[in-house]
């Protein structure tokens, strides 16, 4: 196994395996990274996107503030483990006046796309949608078209073209707590205009991943296939259980499906992913990966309140799949 079209980030965030773990995927032992107080007036910072940036690390950040705004904010750190968040949230340049009042936005993602940072999110227009935008230089962003109609939630695009057209992952959804959800592919050649959607998968029953499922970080091209991180709820009696697997999709064709794991690789145990705003939360946003080690980084929302960070190793994660698919 192989990383392509990756990285070297020597200064990645890393720890290893605690002694006497078996884990597939294993906590930052400094949990929660970024705790929900980071800004004066941050109610929770969760559900963030964070890439290699000038040697040193940037993201967007959902920060959820005091009135309970859900907005998106620039931050900054040398090492991936300490941040800083700008106090004013993103203010997205838009020419297009039906889509530029920004009225909430959540779960970013974000990619890089031959040297263009592109930015996803969940973006109200009557209703939850995918807003995107670009920026050359992460300071100015320039909103563009929402991809779809509402309702959608959980847009990824893929970190580059494939058969030379943009490829972004969503999900289908409702304008409330969706109890279904499949996660669906979708292609354009501008970034404007959506179509030869495709169905990927959907949740799979008597398990982690039986109520709905929906993409997590852009997915790392490996000579293997595509590995995609994502998200998989249950319904308890006691609400949803939000917890992380992983799958391979065909390079050429990434709406096919090579492998899934059966087992989940993180779920919510530690006390910051039970106890929070919403109990019992893992939603992966980002992952770095370090192609020369196969180290990846994972931040992930925890109990919609806080980031957290674990680990694992890209060939690991494509063993768990084949042996367990
Ligand atoms: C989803 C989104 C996420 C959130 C999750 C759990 O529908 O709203 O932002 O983390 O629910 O509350």
């Amino acid at each position: 196994m192989k990383i392509v079209n990756g990285q070297s980030i020597p200064n990645l965030p890393w720890e290893d395996r605690p002694a006497g773990s078996s884990e597939v995927m294993w906590r930052y032992s400094n949990n929660p990274v970024i705790p929900r107080d980071i800004l004066p007036t941050s109610n929770s910072v969760f559900n963030s996107a964070v890439i290699p940036y000038k040697g040193e690390f940037a993201g967007v950040f959902r920060i959820d503030d005091t009135t309970r705004k859900m907005q998106l904010h620039r931050g900054f750190s040398k090492d991936g483990l300490k941040w800083n968040i700008e106090p004013n949230p993103i203010k997205f340049q838009c020419d297009v006046d039906e889509i530029s009042e920004f009225v909430y936005g959540y779960d970013p993602r974000v990619v890089v796309i031959d040297g263009r940072y592109y930015v996803m999110w969940c973006n109200y227009y009557h209703g939850p949608t995918i807003g995107l935008a670009w920026s050359d230089d992460f300071e100015t962003f320039h909103q563009v078209e929402n991809a779809f109609l509402p309702f959608n939630r959980n847009g990824v695009l893929f970190p580059r073209k494939i058969d030379d057209k943009f490829v972004l992952l969503s999900r289908p959804s409702d304008s409330g707590h969706t109890p279904f959800g499949d996660i669906f592919l979708s292609q354009s050649p501008d970034l404007e205009y959506w179509g030869k959607h495709r169905w990927v998968m959907g949740p799979v029953g008597n398990s982690w991943q039986y109520t709905k499922i929906g993409g997590g970080p852009a997915p790392i091209e490996t000579s293997e296939g595509w590995l995609m991180i994502y998200h998989g709820v249950l319904q308890s009696c006691n609400g949803f259980v939000y917890s992380a697997g992983v799958a391979l999709l065909d390079l050429d064709e990434p709406w096919k499906v090579i492998g899934r794991a059966k087992p989940y690789v993180l779920n919510p145990r530690a006390l910051y992913e039970c106890v929070g705003d919403v109990a019992n939360v893992v939603f992966p946003c980002a992952a770095l990966c370090d192609q020369d080690s196969n180290k990846l980084a994972v931040y992930y929302g925890a109990a919609d309140t806080v980031v957290g960070l674990a680990f694992a190793k890209v060939d690991e994660l494509v063993d768990l799949i084949k042996k367990t698919s």
